[in-house]
């Protein structure tokens, strides 16, 4: 199987995106659908932004404008589980809920709505009192998440468990523990969970944003990451991941190894 790219772009923190949400205008929208589709992408992440006043209904018009133009599937991005509960009543494909923590009411409230409408899973390793720094806490957290697949009648493989990286310029010291839990993520279990990271966190407020999203996702490919919410409008961080699928002999070397993986 190889990596997962789920475009960022259509989020309401970027201000072409929360202005549209304001109001309800769907061009931006589908554009960047179209764009970040033409550029491989297999997932879009879809956030209504800080400032959407009706979050549910947001979503679901997002997501209605969005499969339009395009029948990439969608990743629901918020923290308002009815906001999320509303796109998938009008996703036509399986979804992914991004996100649940590893907190028991929220478990219960995400868990069986993904086994509803058979969607997958971002699994936060984090709880009410934050994210942890070490790999060893990350790890547990990971643990409780999969346990809990079970319980609900879920594969492992419908979770997608993400470490939470963090702006490098602030929190230095969590980038190598990131890298350590996708190591172990990948051994609780046989099949294990799959892995994500919002990679450009890692790089806000950096100089070299591009040098540095590009540079991570690679050493994090390496330790056992499978996807990421990432800019798939950034052609050398593609390469870079066409690269590192292609030497981990997860796709057959060609000559144009580069161009096969964006058109998978
Ligand atoms: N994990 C999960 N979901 C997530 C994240 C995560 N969703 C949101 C985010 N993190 C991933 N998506 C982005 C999107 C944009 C940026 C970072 C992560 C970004 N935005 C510019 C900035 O902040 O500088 C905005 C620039 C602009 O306004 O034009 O970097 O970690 N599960």
């Amino acid at each position: 199987m190889g990596f997962i790219m789920i475009g960022e772009r259509i989020n309401g923190m970027f201000k072409d995106i929360g202005e549209a949400v304001a109001k309800f205008d769907p061009k931006p929208i589908q554009d960047w659908a179209i764009k970040q589709t033409e550029k491989g992408a297999h997932y879009l992440d879809v956030n209504v932004g800080p400032t959407a006043e009706d979050r549910v209904k947001s979503m679901r018009w997002m997501c209605e404008v969005i499969q339009e133009v395009c029948d990439t599937p969608l990743c629901l991005d918020s923290t308002n589980y009815d906001a999320i509960e509303a796109g998938l009543e009008v996703c036509k494909k399986p979804a992914l809920i991004n996100s649940c923590p590893a907190e028991r009411p929220k478990i219960e409230r995400v868990f069986p709505m993904a086994k509803k409408y058979g969607a997958g899973i971002v699994a936060l390793t984090m709880d009410k009192s934050g994210i942890p720094k070490s790999a060893d806490m990350r790890v547990a957290f990971a643990m409780e998440l999969v346990a809990a697949a079970d319980e609900f009648g879920l594969s492992p493989e419908d979770l997608f468990i993400d470490p939470l990286i963090l702006p490098c310029n602030v929190a230095q010291d969590h980038a190598p523990e990131v890298l350590e839990t996708l190591r172990q993520i990948k051994n609780l279990s046989d099949p294990p969970p799959r892995t994500t990271l919002g990679l450009s966190n890692v790089s806000q407020n950096t100089l070299d944003r591009p040098l540095i999203n590009r540079i991570y996702c690679v050493m994090a490919i390496v330790a056992g990451l499978d996807s990421a919410i990432m800019d798939v409008d950034d052609d050398a961080l593609v390469d870079a991941i066409a690269t590192a699928d292609m030497l981990l002999n997860r796709a057959i070397y060609c000559d144009s190894y580069a161009k096969v993986f964006r058109q998978r």
